[in-house]
């Protein structure tokens, strides 16, 4: 219970590094929480989740209506979509907040298969279709209040990996990662993991929630400003791109000269993490960390690599590579986006050592 707040309402905090990477599996006291909202207090008492709009049978589903139904694990990272934008910060201005490279991390979910539930109410699962989530917490954005929604598209919602979940790492969900329901969609940005699940809607578009429709977009550079934004010309964040980050040592660290153990996270939502270069030097020669076994392709990949310091100013910088043999971007103008999203330029840590 360590995490650095950003924002105490609505709550936004990410754990420090060091924690994140102390355990493939991420506690629930030290995950990053993203709200938009306050944090509804929900009775399980007379809670039902709506499923309806283009179904054959809407259903009404209680807290044990669901227990009764098939259960199923999966170990998956959810990532925000802004997570490391205080990098994209560095360059120039960006709205949001700026989350270090916490606001990731990697838990078993279990609960109902979306696909489960989609089935039982006979929806339509043509292509073009989408599935819409509707949360309980209310949001304000540019003087408008509405409850949080977003969607996905139908093949997502059908694929097995995604969930209804109930439970994170074996204990019920906690008030603020989404008591008593919130969907999991392992592989996409957390923003499509919608907390405080109250209804499921089957639509012949993408959920009309400002969240989804005016927000989570990538944006091209030459819009330089909050106030011009076209949302239209914007790209939906649905999978992110190859990230990776140092979490041991923290920037600006003193260090003593000789061996030195670097420790990360990777994560490519869409492929596989192939392989991790390490660089001591600000990238101009690497070598390539040792990566810890995946029980999940949904999960991250945590790494380590030992490397050798003599005394003087260094920069540590890590960058990962997927089975396409995408890496990332060496530096952050590359891609910087008025929103400051999918920041996943190579990390570069400035430590002293000597
Ligand atoms: N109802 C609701 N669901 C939500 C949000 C929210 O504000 N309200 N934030 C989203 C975003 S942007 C992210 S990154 C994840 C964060 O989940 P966590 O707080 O459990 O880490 O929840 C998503 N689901
Ligand atoms: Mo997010």
């Amino acid at each position: 219970m360590s995490l650095i707040v950003h924002s105490e309402v609505p709550f936004n905090a990410e754990p420090p590094l060091d924690v994140l990477r102390s355990s493939s599996i991420t506690e629930q006291s030290d995950f990053y929480v993203r709200s938009h909202g306050d944090i509804p207090r929900v009775e399980a008492d007379g809670f039902a989740l709506a499923v309806g709009g283009l179904v054959a049978t809407p259903l009404r589903l209680s807290l044990a209506d669901l227990r009764a139904l098939p259960q199923a694990e999966v170990e998956a990272t959810m990532q925000c979509a802004g997570n490391r934008r205080a990098d994209m910060l560095e360059v120039r201005p960006v709205a949001g907040d700026p989350w270090s490279a916490g606001a990731i991390g990697n838990a078993h979910w279990s609960g109902v298969r979306l696909a489960d539930i989609l089935r039982a109410a006979g929806a339509d699962t043509s292509l073009g279709r989408h599935v819409g989530f509707s949360a309980l917490d209310e949001v304000e954005m540019d003087g408008k209040r509405f409850r949080f929604g977003t969607s996905i598209p139908i093949g997502k919602a059908m694929s097995p990996e995604v969930r209804v979940a109930s439970a994170m790492n074996g204990a019920p969900l906690a008030p603020r990662h989404g008591y008593p329901l919130r969907i999991v969609t392992p592989g996409f940005a957390g923003v499509r993991s919608p907390k405080w699940l109250a209804a499921i809607e089957v639509r012949d578009a993408p959920s009309d929630c400002p969240i989804q429709a005016a927000d989570y977009k990538l944006l091209p550079p030459d819009v330089e400003r909050v106030e011009d934004i076209d949302w239209s010309r914007g790209v939906t964040i649905d999978e992110l791109p190859v990230n990776s980050a140092i979490c041991v040592p923290q920037a600006h660290a003193r260090l003593s000269p000789g061996r030195l153990d670097l420790r990360g996270w990777a994560s490519a939502t869409a492929r596989e993490i192939v392989r991790v270069d390490v660089s001591t030097n600000g990238g101009r020669t690497w070598r390539q960390a040792h990566l810890e076994g995946r029980r999940s392709p949904w999960a991250w990949v945590l790494w380590d690599a030992e490397v050798d310091l003599s005394p003087g100013e260094h920069e540590l910088v890590v960058r990962a590579w997927d089975s396409a043999g995408q890496t990332q971007p060496a530096r952050a103008d590359d891609t910087w986006n008025v929103k400051g999203y999918l920041s996943a330029a190579w990390h570069r840590i400035p430590i002293v050592v000597g």
